[in-house]
């Protein structure tokens, strides 16, 4: 892409009204603009970001076996009525009022609608397991949405929700959850900790928040220190088998890691001085087993093996996939700008031209280009008439991991400098072989 022809509204000032980092640099890269309070329009290279967060869980999932699907936003008042939450959910929810003077809302969630197409498709426990999901917006009307994209009103979630004949299948799906959340969140090179917390208004005893720790977060959390150490990495895992998922979820839970809900000093006590912890993170995910909550009060049951009507194990997990925009950026930045993770990055590398214009300069950053999307990458090449200075500020600023600085000296030499964001060193080699080095970090060469 070249940068002439994209759509990039860079903001040289800092928007007063965002109060934290991740905030200010999504509206000053020009990845988001403000539509109303807590809404927000995803401007090119945000959009991008998301659209790779969500590549990230759909592959993720599929690997879990767990299947994609789509429901609406706007839903019947009715089948909320049948839960009970129609009235619960309080003023959080939004309520609209069709032509036809019927109870409508914009789905905060999806328990209620998921069931109902359960119970009308579904009769027998051979059917089970059975694990949907989906990736949809939702809108919830928070008293104080902040931060831009962490708490907004309407927000982008992947929600899932599982069917099994017993608590136990219902668990390994949890446990199933867990792992393919975690190695989902390293995908995005974030560490988040499964961390016991409340359930709040979707119910249940069994809950874990997955969390990133960093000082702007809005939960008070509180851990031992040993679970930072540990990291799923690249094992090999058989999701169908229910002893190796569960004891990887004993792995990542066993140690103290709870939400202020859930904190209790007693126990926290109980881990050695040294290694507690009290800091603040940010809630990227939640994993729910509720049991029968909504099955029961909807009417969703099987046939089991002997023909007897049994209610449906159920549970919901969710992923916070707009804020997790924030989380990244939070976790890696400097003061001048984002630092994205190579797995979400929108563009793979930049390429800086020294001097648009100059003959020999634009022809080597126009084969540079070339060549990386022949090769199947992304680019984004600065090919406008801006200073040095200014090109290398909006590449520092959106966060790019890779630069590929291209100027007439150098060339002269037969070299081009590449610069890693994250480091800050540069190397100066060949143009074909900064292509080959960006080719082999993002596995393609
Ligand atoms: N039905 C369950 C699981 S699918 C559910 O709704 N869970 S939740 O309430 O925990 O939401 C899932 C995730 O969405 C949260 O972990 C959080 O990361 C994200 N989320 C929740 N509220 C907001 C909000 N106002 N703005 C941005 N993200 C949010």
């Amino acid at each position: 892409m070249r940068l002439s022809r994209y759509f990039l509204p860079v903001l040289k000032e800092t928007p007063a009204e965002a109060q934290i980092v991740s905030h200010r640099y999504m509206l000053r890269a020009g990845m988001i603009k403000q539509a109303s309070a807590g809404i927000y329009s995803w401007l090119p290279l945000g959009y991008k970001v998301l659209r790779k967060i969500e590549d990230i869980i759909h592959d993720e999932q599929r690997r879990a076996g767990h299947i994609p699907m789509l429901m609406p936003t706007i839903q019947s008042a009715d089948l909320w009525r049948e839960s009970g939450r129609y009235d619960a959910y309080g003023a959080e929810m939004l309520r609209i009022t069709d032509r036809h003077d019927r109870d409508m809302l914009y789905t905060p969630t999806a328990e209620e609608l998921i069931t109902d197409i359960f119970r009308a498709n579904v009769s027998s426990y051979r059917d089970l397991p059975l694990t949907m999901y989906q990736i949809q917006w939702k809108f919830r009307d928070e008293i104080r949405p902040r931060f831009g994209v962490m708490r907004g009103r309407e927000f982008y979630m992947k929600d899932g929700y599982n069917f099994d004949l017993t608590k136990e299948d219902a668990l390994h799906a949890y446990n199933r959850h867990l792992v393919s959340y975690l190695r989902t969140y390293e995908r995005m090179g974030l560490q988040a900790i499964p961390m016991r917390a409340d359930s709040g208004p979707i119910g249940g005893d069994d809950t874990h928040e997955f969390l990133v720790l960093a000082e702007t977060g809005e939960s008070e959390v509180f851990y031992d220190s040993e679970i930072t150490e540990l990291k799923f990495g690249d094992r090999a895992i058989d999701y169908d088998n229910v002893e190796q998922c569960q004891a990887v979820l004993e792995e990542f839970t066993s140690r103290y890691a709870r939400t202020d809900e859930t904190h209790d000093e007693a126990v926290f006590n109980q881990v050695p001085e040294a290694r507690r912890r009290t800091a603040r993170g940010i809630e990227v995910g939640q994993i729910f087993y509720f049991g029968t909550k909504y099955s029961e009060a909807m009417g969703a049951t099987v046939s089991d093996k002997d023909g007897n009507q049994v209610p449906v194990h159920m549970g919901s997990h969710g992923i916070g996939v707009s804020r997790l925009l924030g989380a990244i950026i939070e976790a890696s930045h400097d003061d001048r700008g984002i630092i994205w993770p190579e797995g979400v990055t929108p563009f793979h590398c930049g390429i800086v031209n020294l001097k648009t214009g100059d003959a020999e300069a634009d022809a080597a950053c126009e084969k540079i280009h070339a060549a990386l999307i022949a090769l199947g990458l992304d680019p984004l090449y600065d090919d406008t008439n801006e200073r040095a200075g200014a090109k290398f500020a909006t590449m520092d600023l959106i966060g790019l991991p890779w630069r590929i600085t291209v100027g007439p000296r150098g060339l002269k030499n037969g070299v081009v400098e590449l610069t890693s964001r994250r480091t800050g060193e540069s190397e100066e080699l060949p143009p074909e072989a900064a292509v080959a080095k960006i080719a082999e970090i993002y596995g393609v060469a």
